[in-house]
């Protein structure tokens, strides 16, 4: 018999070399780093199974993902597959990283998408399975954790199509055997095509198994439901359904091939991730049904004419390697040292976990690392005339909420925005903006509260700072002091009133034999502001101790406090004029 899947494949044949990209997508903890464990193991790309609970897995393995035990970047991994290159791209689950969900969909060939069997968790696919429809992305439900599950696939395959826009296809029904504490657990699998059973086993390909008895019922009546929703996409499967003619498994291969590169039926397939279940059924429907990059090309009216052209999706930051800007090759080839639109390639990486190997090319369909071109960022394709935006690369989502954040110290403040700019590049959905110092309110745009003053008046907001308070140690009529107290509205947090210089003129009224009594802030700053001035009798206190022991002699009048905006003029004033004649005797 001919093979008719490769007859039909346009673009490629599994087998040739090709190079094709799955993206691995689904809610938060639904096992796709565990799954792309299985299948590196399975594929023989690593030679022992690690788990993503005991964090030695090959995905998850940036330290900010092993702290956490969740992914929080898009793990890469290349594996060869009877003759077929394949890139897998596991992306983190959680709402926060969804772009990064949205990046890998918008350049792999076909998704799978990874989903517990638990009806009432489904809606949290609706996010992925609205992007992946609108961009008519071939995609597999995988049914994980069948291991544990505890409901039947006939219902949670009725949850799954009521947030399905495309019609399901169940592969597979599950071999059941009631366990001893009376409930029931999956041992293996009967695949409706091929009408073979297989029985599970911990680790490795399951083993091929008679059919037993008691399923043929089930069985039969899965695989009608199949044929039916396939023959209404294939006419000849129809006629052949109408007239009870059994159909061949060749004609059944080539419509689910068909039918799934279309994006017309979604296949569910059923599995463990972390015990390898129903991994090389996975496989292999993915090696036979998966579109070559030339289809995907065209999906996404993308060139691909042998010209170098390369997509970008995503960038990583990396403290050894500096920028990284990962592309998916369209067509032609890039090699180190070419030049592409006025870009120079230089070091091609290709990921695997957390290791970078390097290569000297990187041919269509391929995914690598280009380090260094820093012109490149997610969302931008570099191709002969230069980079460009992508027309449908998926758009940064809006904001949700704000934080504000502070340099401790303000010489930080530079590396504060570098950083952040690295952040914002790496994840486009977070954006950041410099504000000004609400204490330079009077100041004028691109100035904060320091700048342009002298010490002086620098000082209490050091001060402030220090303290956490930005209140602190500014005068009433300081310019920047309400800003700062409205900043500061908690009731808990409301700025205390400045007590200051009490202990240094109680000591020198002691010094001197006078009384002293705690003062205003008005005299405080009097005397402050006034040093020498103290020296004299009754000049410390002016105020009551003075008039009780007789009151304040004419020739000596009451010196009113210098309003601190004043004096900070003349100190600008100072500085400026300062600065000017320096200026003009050079
Ligand atoms: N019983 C069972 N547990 C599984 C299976 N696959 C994964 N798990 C467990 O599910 C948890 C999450 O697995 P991960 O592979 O990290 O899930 P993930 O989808 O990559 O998580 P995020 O990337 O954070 O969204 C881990 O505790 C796994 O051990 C499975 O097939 N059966
Ligand atoms: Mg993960």
């Amino acid at each position: 018999m001919n093979d008719i899947k490769s007859e039909t494949i346009a673009g490629g044949r599994p087998g040739s070399g090709a190079h094709r990209v799955v993206a691995l997508c689904g809610p938060y903890l639904s096992g796709k780093t565990s799954l792309l464990e299985s299948i590196l193991y399975a594929t023989g790309a690593i030679g022992r199974r690690e788990s993503t609970r005991a964090v030695t897995s090959i995905g998850d393995g940036a330290p900010e993902a092993r702290k956490r035990g969740m992914g929080t970047e898009i793990n890469v991994a290349s594996v060869d597959y009877l003759g077929d290159q394949w890139t897998f791209l596991d992306v983190p689950g959680s709402i926060e990283f969804q772009h990064d969900a949205y990046a890998a969909l918008a350049v792999c060939d076909a998704a799978v998408l990874v989903c517990e069997p638990s009806p009432e968790r489904v809606v949290a696919l609706t996010p992925l399975l609205k992007y992946i429809e609108d961009h008519h992305i071939p995609h597999i439900l995988f049914v994980n954790k069948i291991d544990s599950a505890e409901v039947r696939v006939r219902d949670m395959l009725s949850a799954l199509q009521a947030v399905s826009g495309r019609k399901l296809v169940l592969r597979q029904v599950p071999i059941r055997r009631p366990t001893n504490d009376g409930g029931e657990e999956t041992v293996g699998y009967v695949d409706l095509v091929s009408e073979r059973a297989y029985r599970y086993k911990p680790s490795g390909a399951s083993d091929l198994i008679e059919m037993p008895a008691e399923i043929l019922p089930r069985e039969s009546e899965a695989r009608r439901e199949m044929l039916e929703t396939l023959s209404e996409f294939d006419d000849t499967l129809l006629e052949q359904l109408i007239e009870d003619i059994a159909p061949e498994k060749s004609l059944i291969y080539r419509d689910l091939h068909d039918e799934f590169g279309a994006d017309q039926i979604v296949p569910v397939l059923l599995g463990a991730g972390d015990r390898e279940n129903g991994v090389r059924r996975l496989l292999k429907a993915l090696r036979h049904d998966t579109p070559f990059v030339g289809e995907t090309a065209k999906r996404r009216a993308l060139p691909s004419n042998g010209v170098a052209l390369a997509e970008c999706f995503k960038v990583l930051h990396q403290s050894h390697a500096g920028k990284l800007s990962l592309c998916r090759v369209w067509s032609g080839a890039l090699s180190e040292g070419q030049s592409v639109g006025g870009q120079r390639i230089g070091t091609l990486l290709r990921p695997f976990g957390q290791r970078l190997d390097k290569i000297a090319e990187a041919k269509a369909g391929e995914i690598v690392a280009l380090a260094k071109v820093d012109a490149l960022s997610g969302g931008q394709s570099l191709g002969a005339g230069g980079i460009a935006p992508t027309a449908d690369f998926p758009p940064a989502d809006p904001a949700v909420f704000g934080l504000s954040l502070k340099a401790k110290n303000r010489n930080d403040e530079v590396k504060l925005s570098g950083a952040l700019h690295k952040i914002v590049e790496e994840d486009p959905s977070l954006s950041f903006e410099a504000r000004r110092d609400p204490r330079a309110a009077d100041q004028g745009p691109g100035r904060d509260a320091s700048q342009g003053r002298g010490r002086q008046a620098r000082r209490p907001l050091q001060r402030g700072r220090r303290h956490g308070n930005p209140a602190r140690g500014l005068s009433r009529d300081h310019p920047g002091r309400r800003p700062a107290a409205r900043a500061l509205q908690a009731p808990d947090r409301r700025p205390r009133p400045v007590r200051r210089h009490q202990g240094r003129d109680q000591a020198l009224a002691a010094r001197l034999g006078l009384p002293f009594r705690r003062q205003g802030r008005g005299r405080r700053r009097t005397a402050q502001l006034h040093p020498r001035r103290r020296a004299g009798p009754g000049r410390v206190h002016q105020g009551r101790p003075a008039r009780s022991a007789g009151g304040r002699p004419r020739s000596h009048p009451v010196r009113r406090p210098v309003p601190f905006r004043r004096q900070l003029g003349d100190v600008v004033q100072d500085s400026a004029s300062r600065c000017c004649s320096s200026r003009s005797s050079r």
